[in-house]
């Protein structure tokens, strides 16, 4: 196996044995023939210029695979086995299709009027298509003998590697992100079409670097078009985020914990859980979903237990009930009191857990979580208080006015945005140590789960305004963008870079990704990204990054913070 798509891939260069993340070999090799299979997928769509409108299993499925392969997300060889044989059926269907268009161009009609069989040639030569569109494979052996050769390291070029994994990453962070706007119902099939085009492209032995770069900025296009959409679908259902305190202490109710990002199974374990004398808390990423004024109206949706995803191996223990997950960040479970605790639905799965799946219309059946937690104990409070977030688009432009008179008036001197990821490394220390640091006078805009080490410290407010702003999800630093946005518009500038804003951001899997090919796209200069840069970055990629955007990776807390308080 060769895996580096996340920040703790091994040495620094990539996990070659097992993952580090708990993936074995196996799973790290299903995943690559998913990936290369759905690259194959993608050409047929591409070449045979077919209307991804008309194939909407296909779009939900590519999109599905994507998600699965995210790092933390899925442990479950039979899942993959399962996911890969449905995708290798679907893109022989469509390359069916692409027999039927070609038996139309090369002219059926008069062939047949001419007394010719009406037989086209074969799709895979008249469209000169990659094996990954016609490879066949019939056990899961086949698959993982298959694996062994389509995986990162067969692109030799190790700067056209590392392009065409830049914008493979960055295309799994927007289809969870996609996968999230579908579930509540919304979808836009540019976002589909842009998908399989950015997949195709990374077969294409043709390319050039600059043509691979360019396609990594129109990723972050398409990936601000994704979180925008996901935006819409999250504030058109639950309403806009709101100024909320969250409580962090526990009640002497039997509770479900769930995880993840998908607030629409969020709803409907609100739903099913009512009036059953069940509670439900959030964890890690899920903590934002209280923000949301739809979700206020659950009496027994009663608050956050716990810190980020890494933290889970000690809290699901002492939360001693049933846990949700409905997206990555699964840690793998070491004792079976948690392990059988543990459900997981989406795209979500780990081995000899249950899988709960969706039927038809999209409901899903809890009932199992529900009548296993009215079986255990109650939560063991491991922290009292409160915690306060909510400050996404809306919240803030209602602020606006406070928050431009702090700047004018100097109380404000400079925003940090310090969104992205938390990890379990010791090197993250220096976020929570960096927030401590700053001088009294900033403030540190959130979004994702990289606000578990500092949102629990009391940094105090200014002039009301909290010196914290949790903005909600990584998916949400897209309304850190649209705060940017709306400052640079009030403060009449023509470049966003010309903000008091630093930004200096965590990353740990390819939600991060997307995210920061995203604010690239807006325009963004100067991200320094930590604690490690990407492995998955050549030497030479680096470089341009570094050169046409000023990316930068971190120093010591207090060279870094005179660095950004200079500029
Ligand atoms: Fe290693 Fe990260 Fe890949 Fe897991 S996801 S195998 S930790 S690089
Ligand atoms: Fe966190 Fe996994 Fe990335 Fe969504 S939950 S930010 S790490």
């Amino acid at each position: 196996m060769f895996c580096y798509q996340c920040q703790e891939a091994a040495k620094g260069t990539g996990c070659e044995i097992k993952g580090v993340c708990g993936k074995n070999e196996q799973v790290a090799k299903l995943q690559d023939l998913l990936i290369y299979t759905i690259k194959g997928v993608s050409e047929i769509i591409v070449k045979g210029k077919l209307d991804v409108k008309e194939f909407s299993e296909v779009n939900h499925e590519v999109f599905n695979s994507l998600f699965m392969t995210i790092t933390n997300a899925n442990f479950d060889e039979d899942a993959f086995v399962k996911e890969i044989t449905k995708m290798i059926a679907l893109r022989d269907e469509l390359r069916g299709k692409l027999f039927v268009e070609n038996a139309k161009s090369s002219g059926g009609f008069f062939r047949r009027l001419f007394g010719a069989k009406n037989e086209a040639a074969d799709p895979a030569e008249v469209y000169n298509l990659h094996d990954a569109a016609t490879f066949q494979v019939d056990s899961k052996a086949a698959m993982l003998q298959k694996a062994a050769s389509v995986g990162v390291l067969a692109t030799e070029n190790e700067d056209v590697r590392s392009l065409r994994e830049l914008i493979t990453y960055g295309l799994k962070g927007m289809a969870a992100y996609a996968h999230h706007a579908l579930n509540l119902g919304k979808e836009k099939s540019e976002i589909y079409a842009f998908a399989y085009e950015a997949l195709a492209a990374t077969l294409n032995d043709s390319l050039t670097a600059e043509e691979l770069v360019a396609l990594t900025l129109k990723t972050g296009e398409f990936g601000v078009a994704t979180m925008a959409l996901l935006d819409e679908a999250n504030t058109t259902k639950y309403g806009n985020p709101e100024i909320t305190e969250v409580n962090i202490g526990v009640r002497n109710n039997p509770a479900i914990l769930v995880s993840g990002h998908d607030l629409a199974d969020l709803e409907q374990l609100l739903e099913q859980t009512r009036g059953t004398g069940v509670d439900v808390y959030t964890h890690s990423e899920m903590l934002p979903a209280h923000y949301y004024p739809a979700f206020k109206k659950y009496d027994n949706f009663v608050g956050n237990y716990g810190n980020a995803w890494w933290k889970q191996l000690e809290e699901f223990e002492s939360f001693n009930g049933p846990i949700l997950f409905t997206t990555n960040c699964i840690v793998p479970p070491k004792s079976e009191s948690v392990k059988s605790r543990i459900f997981t639905t989406g795209a979500s799965g780990y081995p000899g857990c249950t899988h709960i799946e969706a039927d038809q219309s999209g409901k899903k059946d809890f009932s199992k979580i529900i009548q296993l937690a009215k079986s255990l104990k109650s939560p063991t409070e491991i922290e009292t208080g409160k915690i306060v977030g909510g400050f996404a688009h809306e919240q803030v432009f209602a602020l606006a006015d406070t928050v431009v008179n702090a700047v004018k008036s100097g109380a404000i001197k400079k925003f940090f945005v310090m969104a992205g990821c938390d990890g379990r490394m010791k090197s993250r220390d220096y976020y929570t140590e960096f927030a401590e640091k700053l001088p009294n006078d900033t403030v540190i805009l959130t979004a994702g789960c990289a606000k578990y080490k500092y949102n629990k410290l009391d940094l105090g407010n200014i002039g009301g305004i909290p010196r914290v702003l949790d903005a909600g999800q990584c998916n949400d630093s897209y309304s850190l963008a649209l705060i940017a946005l709306k400052l640079k518009e009030v403060f009449g500038l023509d470049d966003v870079n010309d903000l008091p804003i630093a930004y200096n951001i965590a990353w740990y899997e390819q939600k991060a990704v997307i995210v920061l090919l995203a604010l690239l796209y807006l325009g963004v200069k100067n991200i320094h990204l930590g604690p490690t840069l990407p492995a998955f970055l050549s030497p030479n990629v680096a470089k341009v990054l570094v050169e046409t955007f000023g990316i930068a990776g971190i120093g010591t807390v207090d060279s870094d913070i005179e660095l950004f308080m200079g500029k």
